[in-house]
């Protein structure tokens, strides 16, 4: 087991990972900027380095600054959390030159992935159902354009280096698909540095339905059931919640089988995420793998009691996993604290918490690094804390929900505590009618403000 585990990361994922260091009692090195030097991470974890200033790209992106403060701490393993360098391939590999154990997945499995295009390809190789569209990447307009007659619309135009939609255009006629071919492959280029686009039949109102997989060194993968993030806007997931209302017994199956296919097809090591698009009879489709532990796992670790970082942390020291499949028990709904404010389309909110009450009670779990007097940095992202609630049914877990959100108080700056209100209440949402165009759909400022 690993002496001592180097946290390349920030905020509530820190304090998550130095929480199970702790109970494996494995020592552990916080890095932070110099707009963090008063977070709750540098005070829990056993030391602490700055790694540069306030700026990302200069301090939890800057690969020779993390990897000289793994050298001098002697670290022995590097944890990237999510976000940042998590899902970067040159990093998992300099880790694995300067003989760090990178805990998360390896650099041509991060690759791999990262292309959408040929993440595809392997997962028609290894069998698993993706929507139908382009063999690869499309070669011209005109490729597109037939593609598009051949598939029939409505079709969707990608970027093989996306994922978040950006380079993403749906389009219902040929007219569209030109416009497309221009605009999305000059908004890929310049967000990726690479336009190669595909195209695929457009799948109406989709569920985002994703299921967690672990899998060992020794070739072991299992999955550890669903979780349903259809409630997302502009590709930000605000809820999250295990199981699906939409799933069934003979679904979870299904698709636990295709996960399994999935990790197996690139010999996954570690926790990882495959996510699917399920249309409304129930047909699911690949769409993306991620390479990193999420900010929903903690739904997960509810539902089948199970502490994922931990065994992520298994998993990279080489010890073997159990191998069986998980269900389920209780339901678990996670709503995402953000500092932002939702009348005004979800405007950053940052600075200082004046007032800080947390909910508690039975069934209810808060992931944050905040307290009374913390103040929010404009330079990360906004999302402060993650309010958990399990219950045996769904509806026990969202009226836990509701009572937690009207205990809870943040003071000093906007959050979306009053956006999850009106959620909860929402008919569509407590009938579990919900699929990634509800936000669209729902006028929640006329209810926010009512
Ligand atoms: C789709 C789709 C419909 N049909 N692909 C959005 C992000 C990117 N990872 C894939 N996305 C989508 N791909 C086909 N063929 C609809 C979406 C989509 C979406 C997917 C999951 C969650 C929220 C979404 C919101 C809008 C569009």
């Amino acid at each position: 087991m690993f002496n001592k585990i180097l946290i390349a990361n920030r905020g509530e994922i820190a304090l998550r990972i130095i929480r199970t260091c702790r109970e494996m009692g494995i020592k552990t090195v916080a890095v932070y900027s110099k707009a963090d030097a008063d977070s709750l991470h540098v005070r829990f974890a056993d030391e602490a380095v700055c790694i540069g200033p306030a700026v990302s790209s200069e301090s939890y992106l800057k690969i020779p600054n993390i990897i000289a403060a793994a050298e001098i701490t002697n670290s022995d393993a590097i944890h990237p959390g999510y976000g940042f360098l998590s899902e970067n391939a040159k990093f998992s590999k300099i880790c694995q030159e300067n003989g760090i154990k990178f805990i998360g997945a390896l650099p041509e499995q991060i690759e791999g992935m990262g292309d959408k295009s040929s993440a595809k390809k392997t997962m028609i190789d290894a069998g698993v159902p993706t929507i139908p569209g382009s063999a690869g990447l499309l070669k011209s307009q005109e490729d597109a354009l037939k593609v598009a007659k051949q598939i029939g619309y409505p079709v969707i135009m990608k970027a093989t280096a996306g994922g978040g939609g950006k380079g993403m255009r749906m389009c219902t006629n040929d007219e569209e698909v030109t416009t497309a071919w221009g605009s999305a492959r000059k908004e890929a280029l310049a967000a990726f540095g690479n336009d190669g686009m595909y195209m695929e039949k457009f799948i109406v109102e989709p569920r985002h339905i994703e299921i967690q997989i672990a899998g060992d060194q020794q070739g072991k993968v299992c999955h550890l059931s669903e979780r349903d993030c259809s409630v997302q806007r502009r590709h930000q997931k605000l809820v999250e919640e295990t199981p699906s209302p939409f799933m069934t017994k003979e679904l979870r199956k299904k698709m636990g089988d295709a996960a399994i296919k999935a990790g197996k097809a690139v010999r996954y090591e570690g926790v990882g995420t495959v996510e699917f698009l399920v249309d409304k009879d129930r047909n699911f489709y690949f769409m993306e793998m991620n390479t990193r532990i999420q900010v929903e796992h903690t739904i997960t670790e509810e539902v089948i009691n199970y502490d994922l970082i931990k065994e992520q942390i298994k998993i990279a020291a080489g010890i073997p996993i159990s191998g069986k499949n998980y269900e389920p028990i209780g339901h678990a709904i996670q709503c995402r604290i953000n500092a932002e404010d939702p009348l005004n389309d979800f405007r950053p909110s940052p600075g200082k918490i004046t007032e800080y009450h947390e909910p508690g009670g039975h069934g209810i779990r808060i992931d944050t690094h905040v307290y009374a007097g913390y103040v929010i940095p404009p330079f990360y992202d906004s999302m402060i804390a993650k309010l958990i609630t399990v219950a045996q049914t769904r509806e026990e877990a969202i009226t836990k929900m509701e009572r937690a959100l009207g205990e809870y108080i943040i003071e000093g700056v906007k959050t979306t505590i009053p956006f999850h209100q009106q959620l909860m209440k929402q008919p569509k949402f407590r009938d579990g009618k919900i699929t990634t165009k509800f936000l669209e759909e729902w006028d929640f400022k006329k209810d926010l403000t009512a």
